[in-house]
């Protein structure tokens, strides 16, 4: 029953991409699935080493290779585009690798999209729209303009921006989703979450950056992928869907909550230096996925959800611990 036979995923050893491919490797086993990713320091094969196989194929290689990508793309009927530089305090630190794959490695996937007729979808984030004041009753909906804060946001607006171009001026059949912040399994341990977890089982404080109490829209990776696929399969060409599961939470709400599940005092971590630029609040009205597409998150439960993520971590060290003192050296040297 699925629309699609021979996808081709971007970023797909990386969190969300990884969990979309377990996500259609499950649900869809009709669909045959070709990871594309390059294995910077936030892909990770083992993410999904386990699906290799008839249904699921890797090749490790960059979606800025234009030549690669027309070897690779005819035969696919659907680009799936994650990959992307992804971290908000790295664009911060070296914007440039952002500029590379998120604008220009977005622009080669559009280009071999359009010479082979290939659908194509476009995974965004909902840090294009810039921020909200805590106290806005407002939330993003599909027609709040862009304006993004970040150097990371901005490189994700400009390829979203292409996205828009192409369907426009060359017909290419794609659609684009912003999606809130995603947790869950398989996140890499330089994001808030998993970072916080992951100091507390190494016996390192849990850092807080300026007053805490900026909020972002928690939504579960799976809810992610459900939507992403909804939109994919069913959402209408050149159009723009927001994906979000009504989970505001200020940072030290979830700092708190983790120090909580895991056995420590509420107090037990440091406030440290502001990122500079810091969006104050996402927030997102998902209504339109809802109502056209009668999309539903699953993962309701934000603390039930964090209990499992916690347990994954505590679970899953040999998957995280080579990339833990690296992740913390980079941070180490951003607050200097
Ligand atoms: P991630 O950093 O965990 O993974 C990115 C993956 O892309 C990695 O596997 C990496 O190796 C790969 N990659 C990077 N550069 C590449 C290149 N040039 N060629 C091929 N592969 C490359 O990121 P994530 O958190 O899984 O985010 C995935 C997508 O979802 C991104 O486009 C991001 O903007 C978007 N998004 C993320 C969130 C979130 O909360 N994490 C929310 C909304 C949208
Ligand atoms: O140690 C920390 N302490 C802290 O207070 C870290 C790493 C973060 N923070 C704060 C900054 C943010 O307000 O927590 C919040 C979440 O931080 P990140 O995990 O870095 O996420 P964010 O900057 O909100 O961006 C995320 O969501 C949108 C993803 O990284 C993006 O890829 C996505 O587009």
């Amino acid at each position: 029953n699925a629309p699609f036979h021979n996808i081709m995923v971007t970023g797909g050893a990386g969190f969300i991409g990884a969990n979309f491919v377990h996500y259609v490797y499950n649900k869809f086993p009709t669909v045959h699935i070709t990871v594309l990713d390059a294995l910077t320091y936030a892909g990770n094969i083992d993410s999904i080493k386990p699906l290799l196989g008839n249904r699921v194929d890797f090749v490790h290689g960059n979606i800025c290779d234009a030549n690669l990508l027309h070897e690779l793309v005819p035969g696919h009927d659907a680009i799936v585009h994650f990959a992307a530089e992804s971290h908000n305090d790295n664009s911060i630190a070296d914007p440039e690798p952002f500029l590379a794959t998120n604008v220009e490695g977005t622009f080669r996937l559009l280009e071999v999209a359009r010479a082979y007729d290939v659908r194509f979808h476009q995974v965004s984030t909902d840090e294009v729209y810039g921020d909200l004041a805590l106290d806005d009753p407002n939330k993003f909906t599909e027609k709040t303009p862009y304006n993004p804060s970040s150097p990371y946001s901005a490189m994700k607006a400009s390829s979203d921006m292409l996205v828009r171009a192409w369907v426009r001026t060359f017909g290419v059949r794609a659609t684009i989703s912003n999606c809130s912040n995603n947790y869950g399994p398989y996140q890499h341990v330089e994001k808030f979450i998993p970072r916080t977890i992951t100091n507390i089982l190494e016996g390192r404080r849990p850092k807080l950056y300026g007053d805490g109490r900026n909020v972002r829209d928690w939504i579960h990776v799976e809810d992610h992928s459900s939507g992403v696929w909804k939109i994919l399969t069913e959402g209408r060409i050149g159009q723009t869907y927001l994906i979000g599961a009504n989970g505001e939470r200020s940072n030290i709400d979830v700092l708190r909550s983790i120090l909580r599940v895991m056995g420590k005092s509420e107090d037990d971590f440091d406030w440290v230096r502001d990122r500079p630029g810091h969006d104050r609040r996402y927030a997102i009205d998902a209504t339109k996925l809802r109502t056209e597409l009668a999309w539903r998150p699953e993962h309701t439960d934000f603390d039930a959800g964090l209990k499992k993520t916690v347990q994954w971590y505590i679970d899953n060290e040999a998957w995280w611990k080579p990339t833990k003192a690296a992740a913390e050296e980079r941070y180490r040297q951003q607050q200097q």
